[in-house]
């Protein structure tokens, strides 16, 4: 209760935050996108994370205006950093289910598109798999519009979700995000890196890219590139942090 009165006047004030967490291309060691994570820098509370209030945002519908917030700020940021001379960095942003069921999110990507002129492309929108199994009819509708605008799209927390694979066929997807649950124990469990192993083989018979997330070890990191996996994040390369420290980070890289 205490953090759904807050919510509101917290998009008033503007004190919602985005983070910044890069992702690595593991052929070329570079940069090639950062994924957008939202934080809330509460006056009293100081930063709180997303588990803690993004939940009483879905139930409250809050999540629309502060998913549309969340794209307009991540494109926006991305823009301003093409401006200050960095590369070219692809912007990965969360979107919950309820932004499809209560919202347009279309309409809500058309406009920061607009309004922040980003580059469709080099903007990626991270489904789960929850969004694509629900009312599976509208949501492949806003799916396949938002792919016409040109921007890509991943399914996040690949694998801890539902076993139909057939939305990897109706949906248009261009990368699978593999839960970091598999990726941990990967050099300890050989179930895990069994699975993540299948993963990344499912996703090249089908021509989607993947990422791994939650790599914190170089032995983590060697083995993935062994399995062929093409892109990682995690704390072995960097916490998300502010958009100022992404940009040091990315000009001493
Ligand atoms: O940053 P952190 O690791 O604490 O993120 C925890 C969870 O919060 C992740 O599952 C992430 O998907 C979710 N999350 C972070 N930012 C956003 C956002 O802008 N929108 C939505 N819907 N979820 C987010
Ligand atoms: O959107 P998603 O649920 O995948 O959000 C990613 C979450 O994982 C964020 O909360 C982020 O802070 C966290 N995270 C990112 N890298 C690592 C890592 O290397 N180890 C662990 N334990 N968590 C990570
Ligand atoms: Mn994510
Ligand atoms: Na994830």
């Amino acid at each position: 209760q205490f953090i759904r009165n807050g919510l509101r006047r917290a998009l008033e004030r503007n004190e919602f935050v985005l983070h910044y967490q890069p992702q690595i291309d593991l052929a070329s060691g570079a940069i090639t996108g950062v994924e957008a994570l939202i934080r809330w820098n509460h006056p009293e509370l100081g930063m709180v994370p997303p588990a803690r209030f993004i939940p009483v945002a879905e139930e409250s519908g809050l999540i629309v205006p502060i998913g549309d917030w969340v794209l307009h700020e991540a494109c926006r940021q991305a823009v301003a950093w093409q401006n200050a001379g960095l590369p070219e960095l692809c912007m990965a942003v969360n979107l919950s289910a309820v932004q499809f069921k209560r919202g347009s999110v279309e309409q809500s990507v058309i406009h920061a598109l607009q309004e922040t002129r980003l580059t469709p492309a080099l903007l990626e929108l991270e489904l789960t798999e929850s969004i694509l199994i629900q009312n599976v009819e509208g949501v492949l509708d806003s799916v396949k519009r938002l792919k016409l605008l040109g921007v890509k799209l991943s399914i996040d927390d690949f694998g801890t979700g539902y076993s139909s694979l057939s939305y990897l066929k109706r949906f248009d997807i261009d990368k699978l995000k593999i839960d970091q649950s598999f990726v941990r124990d990967l050099g300890s469990d050989p179930d895990d890196a069994a699975i993540v192993r299948a993963i990344i083989q499912l996703a090249r018979s089908l021509n989607l890219r993947t990422i791994a997330e939650g790599v914190e070890t170089a032995d983590m990191l060697r083995q993935l590139g062994a399995f062929g996996c093409d892109e990682a994040q995690g704390y072995y390369f960097a916490r998300p942090m502010s958009a100022d420290a992404v940009a040091s980070y990315i000009r001493q890289a």
